[in-house]
């Protein structure tokens, strides 16, 4: 029997999904079941489920037929939105060249296959949620009148491992502000300075998430703010031979992209990626917390991360090791590809 891992990932197909995918694809103690793709990320639904489907062709012949789910194109609460141009640049997929078009791509509607998988199977799968929580928020929220499919999900997902959220310094020290109005910059046409982006996406799809009873682990901002991408980061990835690495250096190289190395790029989902192999690299503690739902266009709150006794239970990131996570992702992203 299989040692490995199983992996469900569920992904929004920005840049540093391309390092967290890549990282698990490559990693021979991990076997990625299924790639889930939402539309209410960076990528729009369509660019987002034919560039992982390409981006199968990087890992050989058995990788093309992974199922790639087709998720949802709107979130469960609000509208909120990345910038033009970053949905822009992720739906071309920063210029990366992949190898080629994968002929056959495995392409199902994410409910349908998600609901049969966990109706059905006997194994035990860990989802990496690195967009967001809409669509295992649909998932959950249609267990809840279904008590099979509730069993099934319970017995099927030992651990769900997301990149999201920020505990800000009225809860510990030093915290993690938002990330929303440091991506805006100048156009700043949200005014939320305390939540971050996955939450911010679709603060009901998180809550649900939360509020699922599966044991979830965040890598919040507090961890992620400890993993700057580097200049010393890239040279080492450029300097790697196998075409995992040149694909990322490809991605990294991307202008929008390169402008953040050593300034407001972090390690996000390739962070939890790692962790997911590895979760000695991160310090945990648990908080309960709930997920802010009110919408103040005047002062927005919504997708802020609040210390509640009556919230969920969460094991959150507090901080990370900058030297062992670049040592861990170069050296899976090193190894020769599985055939
Ligand atoms: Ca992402």
């Amino acid at each position: 029997m299989s040692t490995k891992t199983k992996v469900i990932i569920d992904t929004d197909v920005d840049f540093d999904d391309y390092m967290a995918m890549v990282y698990l694809l490559q990693n021979p103690d991990i076997e990625v079941i299924a790639i889930s793709i939402t539309g209410c990320g960076a990528a729009h639904l369509s660019h987002g489920v034919n560039n992982v489907a390409n981006l199968l062709t990087l890992f050989g012949e058995e990788a093309l037929s992974t199922p790639i789910l087709k998720g949802s194109p709107a979130p469960l609460r609000y509208s909120n939105v990345f910038p033009g141009s970053v949905r822009t640049d992720a739906d071309c997929h920063y210029d990366a060249v992949f190898p080629g078009t994968n002929p056959s791509p495995n392409i199902v509607d994410a409910q349908d296959w998600l609901t049969r998988y966990f109706l059905e199977t006997q194994d035990t799968v860990t989802v990496l949620s690195i967009g967001g929580g809409t669509n295992f928020g649909i998932l959950f929220s249609s267990a809840k009148t279904n008590v099979r499919l509730q069993e099934g999900i319970k017995r099927g997902i030992d651990k769900i491992v997301m990149m999201g959220g920020n505990l800000l310094p009225e809860y510990i020290a030093p915290g993690a502000k938002g990330n929303i109005m440091a991506t805006l910059g100048n156009n700043a046409y949200y005014n939320n300075d305390v939540a971050e982006w996955n939450i911010f996406i679709d603060p009901l799809g998180a809550q649900i998430v939360f509020e699922s009873g599966i044991p979830i682990e965040l890598i919040a901002l507090n961890a992620t703010n400890d993993v700057p991408i580097d200049q010393s980061f890239v040279d080492k990835l450029n300097a790697i031979n196998t075409p995992q690495a040149k694909f990322v250096s490809q991605i990294l190289a991307f202008p929008a992209n390169a402008a953040g190395i050593g300034s407001f790029l972090s390690f996000w989902d390739p962070l939890a990626a790692c962790t997911l192999a590895d979760p000695t690299l991160v310090t945990t503690q648990s908080f309960n917390v709930s997920i802010y739902q009110e919408l103040d266009e005047e002062k927005d709150q919504s997708g802020k991360l609040i210390v509640d006794d009556n919230g969920s239970a969460i094991d959150i990131a507090i901080s990370a090791s900058k030297d062992a996570v670049y040592a861990e992702y170069l050296r899976v992203i090193s190894l020769p590809s599985a055939i």
